[in-house]
């Protein structure tokens, strides 16, 4: 009890949803509806290509968004390949709330949505069908790197087909006044990925994880090494084991290039924590990756996230 609200999440877009997420946590609410209404926001902004409404489609044309959120008492609900739906992390929550199960995917999960009141709607904006039919001209799949990271922007073009907003999930984690913790994660995943491929965001310990004895963490960039590695929970295991929210993130970094130095070279991955006593940390792949934190002293902050490379 009498904790410091704070909360964390990925990218510059983190701005703006922690405002939203500490419209909650400031009168005294949940972290759970704080992480709800926070992502909520790149969710619903057409200009966000990565997150929800406006999302790149998968090669054959089709939004598919990935979502999870997970609050104090271990609860959680996913969402993996879910289209038409501009809120992907309220389904999760509702799968969390109303169903005895923790995911649903595809067709299935779009079916539960229609069931409880969510609006079909098309995701897919004229500057992603734009962009995906400029790739489709080449089709050739070649994730690299986030958008921010300029050394990586000469390699790889923002113009180059295939290379285009291709990670930047936001995954955000809060602490309440309650002392307890929440977190949530959604995503459209890899632009022009392929159609039925799941990334690590709506997966439980991939993505994001939250064990309110010690902490919560979250992941942003290449899925499939986050998701071999494990990586969420990892984060907070670490944290048990007494590292603090950087060098457990930063741990998780090490095992995926020391498994995979070669790939490690050419993707980006990103951790992000907050521990039980509000304390923070991040650490990537490459550099370029960056992280927005709001409290009550510390309004609006963002900051560059430590990397490897
Ligand atoms: C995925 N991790 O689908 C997501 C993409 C991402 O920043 O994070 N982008 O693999």
């Amino acid at each position: 009890a009498g904790a410091k609200p704070i909360v964390i999440s990925t990218w510059d877009f983190g701005i703006p949803a922690n405002k939203e997420a500490w419209k909650v946590l400031s009168s005294g609410g949940k972290a759970i509806d704080a992480v709800e209404q926070g992502v909520r926001v790149p969710e619903a902004d057409p200009t966000n290509q990565t997150v929800g409404y406006g999302g790149m489609p998968d090669r054959d044309g089709h939004v598919t968004l990935d979502a999870c959120i997970m609050d104090e008492l271990g609860n959680c609900g996913s969402v993996a390949g879910l289209e038409h739906i501009v809120h992907p992390i309220s389904v999760a929550r509702m799968v969390m709330k109303k169903t005895p199960h923790v995911m649903l995917v595809g067709d299935g999960a779009l079916q539960f949505a229609l069931e409880n009141g969510f609006k079909k709607e098309n995701l897919l904006t004229p500057e992603s069908e734009k962009a995906w039919k400029e790739w489709l001209k080449t089709a050739r799949y070649e994730p690299v790197m986030n958008i921010e990271n300029k050394q990586y922007e000469k390699a790889a073009p923002k113009t180059l087909p295939g290379n285009q907003y291709n990670h930047d999930t936001i995954g955000m984690l809060a602490l309440d006044s309650k002392g307890n913790l929440s977190g949530a994660c959604t995503t459209s995943g890899m632009a022009f990925k392929l159609h039925g491929r799941v990334g690590d965001s709506p997966l439980i310990g991939a993505g994001l994880y939250i064990d309110n004895e010690v902490g919560g963490a979250t992941s942003t960039g290449v899925g499939e090494e986050i998701i071999r590695n494990v990586g969420s929970f990892l984060v907070v295991e670490l944290m048990r084991q007494g590292y603090t929210p950087e060098d457990a993130c930063k741990e998780a970094v090490m095992r995926i290039i020391k498994k995979k130095p070669d790939t490690a070279k050419k993707i980006q991955v990103g951790f992000l924590a907050l521990n039980k006593k509000g304390e923070y940390g991040a650490y990537a792949i490459q550099s370029g990756f960056s992280y927005a934190v709001c409290t009550a002293e510390k309004d609006d902050l963002l900051i560059p996230g430590k990397s490897y490379y």
